[in-house]
C-alpha cells in the first residue's frame, strides 16, 4: 500500500483489514520516500509485496493545484514513475493505480467515458497534476503492453471523508465548506463565503465507497484500460452549500467570491462500465456528509 496515511490509502488500510488482510506492507512518508528511486527500488526488492495499491499522491483543492503545481507535477510524476517501474522489476502480481478525474479534457462531454481521455484540452487550473496522472496511466499501459504485467488504472471522481484535509488554503471544497459552516454558526458570523459562481457542478464520492470499489476491482478487473469510479450523481456547488448548511444547522448567508476560479464547469463521471461490472456505491451524499460532520474530531471536541 502506497500512501496509506492520506484520505484514500487509509481507507483502503481499513477496507483490506476488515476483509481479512492482515500482511501489508505499509511504509510512511518519514520511513521511505517514495519520490526516491533508490530507496523505493530497495523497498520492493527487500519487501517483495504481491499485490500494490498506488495511492501516494500530493493532491489538493482548487487552490493548492493552482499555487503549487512544481510540486503537483514534481511529486506525482516521481512517486508513480518509481512505484510503477519498481513493482515490474520487483515481480508483482498485479498493481492498481488511483488516477483523478481532472485527467479528462475541461469542456468534455458528459458525462464522461473513460474513452474521452486526451480528446481535448485540460482545465488550467490543475494540468499540471492532470498530465502528472495521465503519465501514471500510460506508464500502467505501457508497462502491461511491453512486459506483460498487471496494471490497472481506476479514475476516482471528487472525494470526502476521514482524514480529510480540512485547511481552508489547499482542501477541496467540501471539507472547506463543512468547516466554514461549522465555524460560522459556533462563532455567530452571519455569513459564509463560498469560492467562484457557485455554478460549477461536481460529483461527490465518500472514500469508504472508493475504498470497496478499489478492493473489487482488484479481485475483478484485469484490463488495462481505464475504469472510472464514482456515483454518476451531481450537484451545483451552491446545492453542496445549502446540504452542508442545514447539516450543521447553520442559519445565515452564503455569498460568492467571484474573485477565486470555478474550475472545470462539470464533471460527471460515466459509471456504466464499473456498474457493469456489478458494483455500485452505497453511501449517499447526504449521509455521507452526516457521517464525517458526527465523527470528525474537529467539528466534535
Ligand atoms: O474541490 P475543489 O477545490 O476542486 O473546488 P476541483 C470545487 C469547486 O468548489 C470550485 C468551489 O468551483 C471552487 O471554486 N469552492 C467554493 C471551493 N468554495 C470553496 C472553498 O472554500 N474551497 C474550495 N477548495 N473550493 C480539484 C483539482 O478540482 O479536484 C484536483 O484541482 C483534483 O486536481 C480534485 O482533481 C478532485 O473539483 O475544482
Amino acid at each position: 500500500m502506497a500512501g496509506h496515511t492520506g484520505m484514500v490509502g487509509s481507507a483502503i488500510v481499513r477496507k483490506l483489514k476488515v476483509s481479512g488482510f492482515d500482511n501489508l506492507l505499509l511504509k510512511s512518508s518519514n520511513e521511505v520516500d517514495l519520490r526516491n528511486q533508490l530507496l523505493v527500488n530497495e523497498l520492493f526488492e527487500k519487501e517483495k509485496p504481491e499485490y500494490v495499491f498506488l495511492a501516494a499522491a500530493k493532491a489538493g483543492g482548487i487552490l493548492a493545484n493552482r499555487e503549487q503545481p512544481a510540486d503537483f507535477i514534481y511529486d506525482n510524476l516521481m512517486m508513480e514513475a518509481n512505484i510503477i517501474n519498481a513493482a515490474y522489476k520487483s515481480g508483482v502480481r498485479k498493481l492498481l493505480f488511483l488516477g483523478s478525474s481532472c485527467i479528462y479534457p475541461k469542456h468534455s462531454e458528459q458525462p464522461i467515458k473513460e474513452e474521452y481521455l486526451l480528446s481535448g484540452k485540460l482545465e488550467e487550473t490543475n494540468q499540471p497534476y492532470a498530465v502528472a496522472k495521465i503519465a501514471g496511466v500510460e506508464m500502467c499501459q505501457a508497462y502491461r503492453r511491453q512486459y506483460g504485467g498487471n496494471f490497472i488504472s481506476v479514475m476516482p471522481t471528487n472525494l470526502y471523508g476521514p482524514n480529510d484535509n480540512y485547511d481552508l488554503q489547499t482542501s477541496h471544497v467540501l471539507p472547506a465548506l463543512l468547516r466554514k459552516f461549522h465555524e460560522a454558526k459556533q462563532s455567530g458570523d452571519g455569513k459564509v463565503v463560498i469560492w467562484g459562481s457557485g455554478k460549477p457542478l461536481r460529483e461527490f464520492m465518500h472514500v469508504n465507497d472508493l475504498a470497496d470499489a478499489c478492493l473489487f476491482l482488484m479481485e475483478n478487473y484485469n484490463e488495462g484500460d481505464i475504469i472510472n469510479i464514482g456515483t454518476g450523481q451531481e450537484a451545483s456547488i451552491v446545492e453542496l452549500a445549502n446540504i452542508i448548511k442545514n447539516i450543521v444547522g447553520f442559519e445565515g448567508e452564503i455569498e460568492m467570491d467571484a474573485a477565486k476560479p470555478d474550475g472545470t464547469p462539470r464533471k460527471l463521471l460515466d459509471v456504466s462500465k464499473l456498474h457493469g461490472l456489478g458494483w455500485k456505491h452505497k453511501i449517499a451524499l447526504e449521509e455521507g456528509i452526516r457521517q464525517v460532520y458526527t465523527t470528525e474530531k474537529l467539528f466534535n471536541s
